[in-house]
Parts: C-alpha cells; sequence; structure tokens
C-alpha cells in the first residue's frame, strides 16, 4: 500500500524538537517517550525517527538498520522499566485498528497485569 508521510503529525513534530516530551530512551533510530494519557503504570510509546506511517509500512519500507534500531528501543524500554513480569505491546494500525497518529509507534504498556484484550 502506497501512502502520504503527514509531517505535521504531532509525533514528527516531537521528533523535529517543536513539541516537547518525556523521553524515556533515544537512540539514531528512535525515540521511547512517555504516553501523555497513560492507560498502566508503565505506558511508552516507542516511534522510529524516518516517515513511516504504520507497522506494516515500517516492516515494509524501513532499512535494517531502521528496525534494528526500533526494536533494540522497545528492548530498552523493556529493561528500564523492569518489565520481566510481562507487557503489552501494541501497534493501533489505520481505520479498523483506531490509529489516532499517523506516525508508527509501539505502545508498550505494563507495570501492572493488564486482563485479556480482545476487541
Ligand atoms: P493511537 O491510537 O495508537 O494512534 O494512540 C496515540 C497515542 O498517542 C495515545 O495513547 C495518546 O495518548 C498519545 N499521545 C501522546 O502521547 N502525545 C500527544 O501529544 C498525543 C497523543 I495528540
Amino acid at each position: 500500500m502506497e501512502y502520504n508521510y503527514d509531517d505535521q503529525n504531532i509525533f514528527a513534530k516531537i521528533l523535529r524538537g517543536e513539541i516537547p516530551n518525556k523521553t524515556a530512551f533515544e537512540n539514531d533510530h528512535a525515540l521511547a517517550f512517555h504516553d501523555i494519557n497513560p492507560q498502566a503504570p508503565v505506558h511508552v510509546l516507542v516511534i522510529p525517527k524516518g516517515p513511516y506511517m504504520s507497522l506494516d509500512h515500517f516492516a515494509r519500507d524501513a532499512s535494517a538498520d531502521e528496525q534494528v534500531g526500533f526494536f533494540a528501543a522497545v528492548a530498552a524500554v523493556c529493561e528500564k522499566f523492569d518489565l520481566g513480569q510481562g507487557f503489552r505491546g501494541i501497534s493501533n494500525t489505520r481505520t479498523h485498528g483506531v490509529q489516532e497518529v499517523p506516525h508508527y509507534h509501539m505502545h508498550i504498556l505494563g507495570g501492572r497485569p493488564l486482563g485479556r484484550m480482545l476487541d
């Protein structure tokens, strides 16, 4: 699926430093920051620095270095917030997935038992 990345989305502005964020971790290819409306004791969003709208676009179009950097950031967040008892990684995608911000992000939720998620 082709797509037009909107560089005015809120996470693009965060990446450019135009809007502040509460950074949890950063490397060359990814930024992790605390969600402004946390749904769990730990609720961090991990985003790639490149212009990818969704999980499938990132998986298809990002370079190996970008993908490794992104997942290194996911691992660093899990380590930093002591998520050894478990967590949930979610990437809401487009309309059916109720994605609100059109820049790929993975929610990392943890710090308490999360229950089943079926919807
Ligand atoms: P999405 O449905 O997966 O696209 O959810 C977007 C998330 O981004 C949601 O949990 C918001 O609370 C969060 N967020 C944020 O952390 N900072 C912002 O400035 C905005 C949204 I707008």
